[in-house]
């Protein structure tokens, strides 16, 4: 009997995480075969540590069970990619749609409709289906795969702004959320600026 929160489901959950890291490369191959350019810049994939998954069972009053670790949360594997240009990130998701075997059952467009505090990403939430059992007993199983899409910018500030919210009580702490979203906006305009200024050279090819 394994003592981890994902039980003997672990395992899959890495077949499932390299079966994405390659079809993502697969993508990126062949964008860069057919327009000379890639459609992302890299991707990082991970499954969600033991430690955060507990924690976030508790703070969703969840038992610290394999279901509510591949089911009621759907975050146990993840995938971020990064784009240079926002189009990229729409095309992307457009390949994404197109696997045969994966449905998408959540989609955020964060790039459109920014959260409050400026946060800018374009998330999924994949079900995919393989050929080994999952927790709920269904053999091909169904496993969830969270995918978050950002430009380079996007992803900076997402990186900052997530290494501060940790640091609690500090003084001016309605100043500081109120220029994290100005440089967001800030960062969101350079990101059109960018996608026009390659539409240009494009044009002048
Ligand atoms: P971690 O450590 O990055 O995994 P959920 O929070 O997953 O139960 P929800 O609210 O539907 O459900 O998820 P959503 O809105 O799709 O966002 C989930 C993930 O997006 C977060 O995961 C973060 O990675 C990222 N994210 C969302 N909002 C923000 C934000 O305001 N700032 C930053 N930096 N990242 C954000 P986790 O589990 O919170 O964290």
């Amino acid at each position: 009997m394994s003592d981890s929160i994902y039980g003997e489901y672990r395992e899959t959950m890495e077949y499932v995480m390299q079966n994405m890291e390659a079809r993502l490369s697969t993508i990126n191959n062949r964008v860069f075969r057919e327009t000379g350019e890639h459609l992302y810049e890299h991707f990082s994939c991970r499954i969600k540590s033991e430690e955060s998954m507990r924690e976030k069972c508790r703070r969703k009053n969840l038992p610290e069970t394999p279901h509510s670790a591949l089911v009621e949360l759907k975050d146990g594997i993840g995938v971020r990619v990064i784009c240079s240009f926002v189009d990229d990130i729409y095309k992307l998701v457009d390949e994404i749609k197109a696997f045969g075997d994966c449905e998408v059952i959540r989609e955020k467009d964060y790039i459109r409709h920014a959260k409050e505090n400026g946060y800018r990403s374009y998330h999924m939430i994949l079900s995919m289906e393989v050929p080994f059992p999952d927790v709920e007993g269904r053999r091909p199983g169904i496993y969830l795969v969270e995918v978050q899409i950002r430009t380079i910018a996007m992803d900076t500030w997402a990186s900052l702004e997530h290494r501060m919210k940790y640091k609690k009580n500090i003084p001016s702490q309605q100043l500081l959320v109120a220029e994290l979203k100005r440089c967001a906006d800030e960062l969101a305009s350079c990101d059109i600026s960018m996608q026009t200024i390659r539409e240009l050279i494009r044009a002048g090819e």
